[in-house]
Parts: structure tokens; C-alpha cells; sequence
């Protein structure tokens, strides 16, 4: 009996299992948000919020709506598995399951133990406001065990977890201002009395706490509405509990006017990323976010340059994968449009527009092994006809295709021979060549 459940454990990861190759958003196969990104085992794992779309008698309407969490993970950053589900608000003993508020999470492990933090409101007659639960697990991606009871002592939102070289595990929430505690080497209770953390800015909301370590130094980064809506700042100490010293902004503002943000710091395979989240697959309602991320720098004296937003976003994309060139590195001042593919069902992602003579994209780290291509192929269309060169970016500029894409009302593929073979890791250039108008969905090579 009990090898059976196993199976049936085993068969319903691996069915549940679902794979994207991605860009900024990260994850295009459902709304993620508040990504807290952990090094597990030498790959990357994520663990956002879940966002749907409220509906009556679920949720609150025109408010956020989660209801449970999926993980996910990748080796590369580039490719990313959904394992399903790993928590949700109706098997969780304590949980509210009418509340569909089972906001921003957090995992850790401890001596092979996966420790899954999250805020959620208790059942009536529990606790008001938030709790902050625990699920277990022996693994990253599950399956996770909820604890019978939340965490005696924290009332509050977004828990963060991070244990010190000595072993001494802490946890910080957020209740309209940070604040942290010690945690038992458990991980399920409280050491020590909670203590608001001092060193931040006194006005505007304060979320979203994250801390790390870098070089004996500890950065406490959180989201914070220092004008209108949230932008991510950070503070320094030498001390887990602080005092902090406010450090600046680690990302202003969104200009898509999503109103929150909320972020996540790792460091893999020796470069630092920033996890953040914006309203991509949603522009018009910004409770449905979508998780992001880009690359990290320190300054000389430990302080961090700002991150600034790009769709491009972090890993090598692999030739032979579809490249959403729409997700560009860089692109011509004019004649460049994008675009959703299909409006009613976003998740499909966007199309660019070549619409002027010259007008051009850059798409960077694209990975050609030696002797692996012979065709280009695009997903295109246009309305006028018209000629794509595709070359590599770099000094020499080398013509990798010429592409005719024909007149023709209908998305097709159209295949070339390549003109020139590169090898390893190549900037890429697309640009319209002549008149026309010219749509283009992916790039590939095979
Ligand atoms: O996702 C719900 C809440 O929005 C999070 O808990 C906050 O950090 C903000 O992102």
C-alpha cells in the first residue's frame, strides 16, 4: 500500500512536470509573482507567489487571488520545469481556504530538510491578519507537509529566511515595516523576541524582506513605496538583526506603473541575479504578475549598481531553441513595434514588427555549437513581403541568412541555408532590409 502511494506520488510529479524556455518573464505558463529564488543542488529553484484572476465567490474581484504555490526549477536559467503545485490554501490545516491569500513565500533547506515559509490567514476563530505557516519536504520540489499550526509570534506578511556560518537561523516579515527574529534550529519556532529592524526609511510601505550575505556583510533588500508605488532598496550591517544602514535603490519604480515589486538575490555559477516581478502578461491589471530576472553588480566598495529592467534577461539561449526575439537586448530607435500575439490568450507571448527600412533587434548569448547548424528558420508573416538579414553582432558583422519572408496573410515557416556557421556564444542582429513590413514570432536554427 504504501509503495503504492509512493507511485502515485511519483506519477503525479511527473505528470504535473511542464517545461519553458524563457526570457523576461521567466515563467510563461502561468501569472508568478514575489520570486524567491534559492541554489538547491546546483540548480536554480523558484519559489513565486501563484497569481489568478479573482472571480466572484473566489477571492476577492480587482484584488490579489493565490490560492496555492508551484515550484519551479532550472540548471541554466534559461530553461525552467514546473513541478505543479506543492502547497495550497485547502490542505493546509490552519489556512483560511476561502481566503485565496497565500501571498509571497520562501524555502530553505537545513541538514537535508526543505523548509517552505508562507503568509496566509488563518481560520476563523485562529489568529487575525497573517500567519506565516511552514510546509516540509525532502526534497526542493516536494512533496511538502504543512505544519498543524503557523508560527507562534509573527504576525505579518512575505516571510524570509537565512542561517548564519555560525547556524543560527533568523526570519523577518514584514508588517507595514520589517522586522526579524532567531528561529530554533527546528525552523518552527522562535528563538527570540521579534524585534522591529531599524535603519530604514521612516515613511512609506515596507515589504518584501530579503536578506543575504555577501563578504561577511549582510544586505537586507525590500520593496518600498517611497512616491507612489514600490520601487526595491537595500541596507547594510554586520549584524543579522542590525541595525541597518539605508544603501540606496536597487530598482527604481516600474514603468509599466506596477504597483508592487518584490525581489530575491542569489549568486550561481559565480554572477549575482536579482528575482524581481512586473505586469508583462498582464499590462491592464497589475494583481497578475509575472516573475523576472537580471543580472547583479557590486561596486568596489560593496555597494550594488542598480539593476535596470531588460526583457532580454539572464542565461544563453541555445541556437537550436525558438528565439523570442521580441525579448531583445537592444533595438532601432524607430520602426520596431511589439505586440501580443493572440490578446486573449497572452500566455502565448508577444510578436515583433519590422515596419521601416534599416530598423533592427539585437538579441544577446545565443550558443552555437561547432558544426551543429545548416538551416535559419522564422516564424513570420507580412502583409507587404519583404527581406530579413540575420547576421552576427560583434566587430566583424557577419551576414549569418538572408530570409525572403513572402507576401501571405498567415504565420509559416520559412527555412534558409545558413551563409555562414558561427560558433560559441554570438550577439545577434535582425534587421529589415528594404521596405515591406515584416512580423516575426521566433528565430531558430537546426
Ligand atoms: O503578492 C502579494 C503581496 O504583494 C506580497 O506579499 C507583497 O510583497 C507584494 O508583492
Amino acid at each position: 500500500m504504501k509503495y503504492f502511494k509512493q507511485c502515485l506520488i511519483l506519477m503525479s510529479l511527473v505528470l504535473n512536470v511542464k517545461y519553458s524556455t524563457a526570457q523576461n518573464p521567466l515563467i510563461m505558463n502561468q501569472f508568478t509573482a514575489d520570486p524567491s529564488a534559492r541554489v538547491f543542488n546546483g540548480k536554480v529553484y523558484l519559489y513565486p507567489s501563484h497569481d489568478i484572476l479573482a472571480t466572484p465567490g473566489h477571492g476577492r474581484v480587482g484584488w490579489f487571488c493565490m490560492q496555492d504555490y508551484h515550484v519551479f526549477s532550472s540548471p541554466n536559467l534559461t530553461d525552467w520545469t514546473d513541478y505543479g503545485v506543492i502547497v495550497s490554501q485547502n490542505k493546509v490545516p490552519w489556512a483560511d481556504s476561502t481566503a485565496y491569500s497565500m501571498w509571497a513565500p520562501d524555502c530553505i533547506e537545513r541538514a537535508g530538510k526543505y523548509y517552505f515559509y508562507f503568509p496566509a490567514p488563518a481560520k476563523p476563530g485562529g489568529a487575525r491578519g497573517f500567519s506565516v505557516g511552514v510546509a516540509i519536504a525532502d526534497d526542493p520540489a516536494g512533496p511538502f507537509i504543512s505544519q498543524p499550526l503557523p508560527i507562534a509570534g509573527i504576525h505579518g506578511i512575505d516571510p524570509n529566511v537565512q542561517i548564519d556560518k555560525d547556524g543560527q537561523a533568523y526570519i523577518y516579515w514584514a508588517q507595514g515595516n520589517l522586522y526579524g527574529a532567531k528561529l530554533k534550529s527546528n525552523m518552527l519556532e522562535l528563538d527570540s523576541e521579534p524585534v522591529k529592524l531599524e535603519g530604514f526609511p521612516d515613511k512609506g510601505l515596507k515589504e518584501g524582506p530579503y536578506l543575504f550575505e555577501r563578504k561577511g556583510v549582510y544586505y537586507m533588500t525590500y520593496p518600498h513605496v517611497a512616491d507612489k508605488i514600490e520601487r526595491l532598496e537595500y541596507a547594510m550591517s554586520d549584524s543579522l538583526l542590525g541595525p541597518f544602514k539605508y544603501a540606496g535603490v536597487l530598482m527604481d519604480e516600474s514603468t509599466s506603473g506596477c504597483w508592487t515589486n518584490h525581489q530575491s538575490v542569489i549568486e550561481f555559477k559565480n554572477q549575482w541575479y536579482l528575482f524581481y516581478h512586473n505586469d508583462d502578461l498582464s499590462p491592464n491589471f497589475d494583481k497578475n504578475r509575472s516573475v523576472r530576472a537580471d543580472s547583479l553588480f557590486f561596486n568596489e566598495d560593496g555597494t550594488i549598481r542598480k539593476v535596470i529592467p531588460t526583457l532580454r534577461g539572464v542565461g544563453i539561449s541555445n541556437a537550436t531553441k525558438k528565439l523570442k526575439i521580441d525579448r531583445f537586448s537592444a533595438k532601432s530607435a524607430d520602426g520596431i513595434d511589439l505586440a501580443f500575439l493572440d490578446t486573449i490568450n497572452k500566455f502565448k507571448g508577444w510578436k515583433t514588427t519590422f515596419n521601416k527600412t534599416g530598423s533592427w533587434i539585437q538579441y544577446n548569448s545565443v550558443l552555437f555549437t561547432k558544426n551543429q547548424i545548416k538551416h535559419v528558420k522564422v516564424n513570420a508573416r507580412s502583409a507587404t513581403g519583404g527581406i530579413l538579414l540575420i547576421s552576427t553582432k560583434d566587430a566583424s558583422e557577419k551576414t549569418i541568412a538572408k530570409m525572403n519572408i513572402p507576401k501571405g496573410y498567415n504565420w509559416s515557416v520559412v527555412t534558409n541555408d545558413i551563409l555562414f556557421m558561427p560558433t560559441g556564444v554570438k550577439n545577434l542582429l535582425v534587421q529589415l532590409k528594404g521596405c515591406g513590413n515584416v512580423e516575426v514570432d521566433w528565430i531558430s536554427f537546426e
